[in-house]
């Protein structure tokens, strides 16, 4: 069985993490598989939207610790190249897609897989899932865009809380303090964020490509900058097809049929 699961349903690749007896926890061939079908979400101009989610009762646990020899006795691991090799590369490919990325959490997420959750544009969590910085249990730091995502996402009082204590947040809490966008019904979790999803392939695609592009760079611009950039941003949004046809689209009051052109 492929520890990754890849399928389209119209506009949409749905990437399911498949390794469900080890809580979809990541080794380098789940790493390998995912990067590929990113690549093709990445160039595939049928796939207008992404829907990531796990198999089983986890989302991801993250780094797999059985992979590798970590013991008292044992020579220690250079864990930044396992870092630059893997987990870097696949938080800079969610963010740079420029096509939207929808994360179903359908149970627990913890350390890398907590933040490759947050990496994603929009999170949708079942009620029983949760999110645990699991790393400082283990001596780590938060990775994978962790110790960036957080403070921008719910204040650094809170990041720092979850940081070092490494609790488990439920995914309604979540929620609540503006880590992810909703929290479903366990049942409703993938009719919803399938649902998100398809509305969202059916949509102006460059024009999402966009909104991902300036609001990443709001993170580190000054409101002039951003503003120069808005104007830039929005001179090629004005050049779309989506654009001509959603201002037709509303005068004529009528459903626009955005192609992503
Ligand atoms: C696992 C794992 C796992 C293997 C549960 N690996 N087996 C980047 C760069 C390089 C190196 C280091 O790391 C990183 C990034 C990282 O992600 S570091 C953080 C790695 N992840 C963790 O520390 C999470 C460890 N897991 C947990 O804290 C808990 O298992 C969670 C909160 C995920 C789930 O708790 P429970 O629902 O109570 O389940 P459980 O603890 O009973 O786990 C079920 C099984 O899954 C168990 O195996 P067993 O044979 O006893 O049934 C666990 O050993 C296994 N498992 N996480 N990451």
């Amino acid at each position: 069985m492929s520890s990754i699961l890849v399928s389209r349903e119209t506009g949409v690749l749905t990437i399911t993490l498949n390794r469900p007896d080890k809580l979809n926890a990541f080794n380098p061939e789940m790493h390998q598989l995912l990067r590929q079908a990113l690549e093709r979400a990445h160039d595939e101009d049928a796939v207008r939207a992404v829907l990531l989610t796990g198999a089983g009762r986890a989302f991801c646990a993250g780094q797999d610790l059985s992979e590798r020899n970590v013991s008292p006795g044992a020579a220690p691991l250079d864990l930044a190249i396992s870092l630059g090799s893997h987990y870097n590369p696949l938080v800079r490919r969610l963010r740079e897609l420029p096509k939207p990325v929808v994360c179903a959490v359908n149970g627990v997420a913890a350390g890398a897989g907590a933040n490759i959750a947050l990496a994603c544009d929009l999170v949708v969590a079942a009620r029983s899932a949760s999110f645990v910085q699991a790393f400082s249990k283990i001596g780590l730091l938060p990775d994978s865009g962790g110790t960036f995502f957080l403070p921008r996402l719910v204040g650094s009082a809170r990041a720092m809380g979850l940081a070092l204590l490494g609790e488990k947040l439920s995914a309604e809490d979540a929620a609540q303090w503006g880590l992810i966008w909703k929290v479903v019904d366990d049942a409703q979790l993938m009719a919803e964020a399938l649902a998100i999803s398809q509305n969202l392939s059916d949509g102006p695609t460059k024009g999402f490509g966009l909104i991902k592009k300036a609001l990443a760079m709001s993170a580190t611009n000054t409101l002039d900058a951003q503003l120069d950039l808005e104007r830039d941003l929005q001179r090629q949004a004005g050049f779309t097809e989506d654009y001509r046809e959603g201002v037709a689209a509303f005068k004529e009051k009528r459903k626009p049929a955005f192609k992503g052109k």
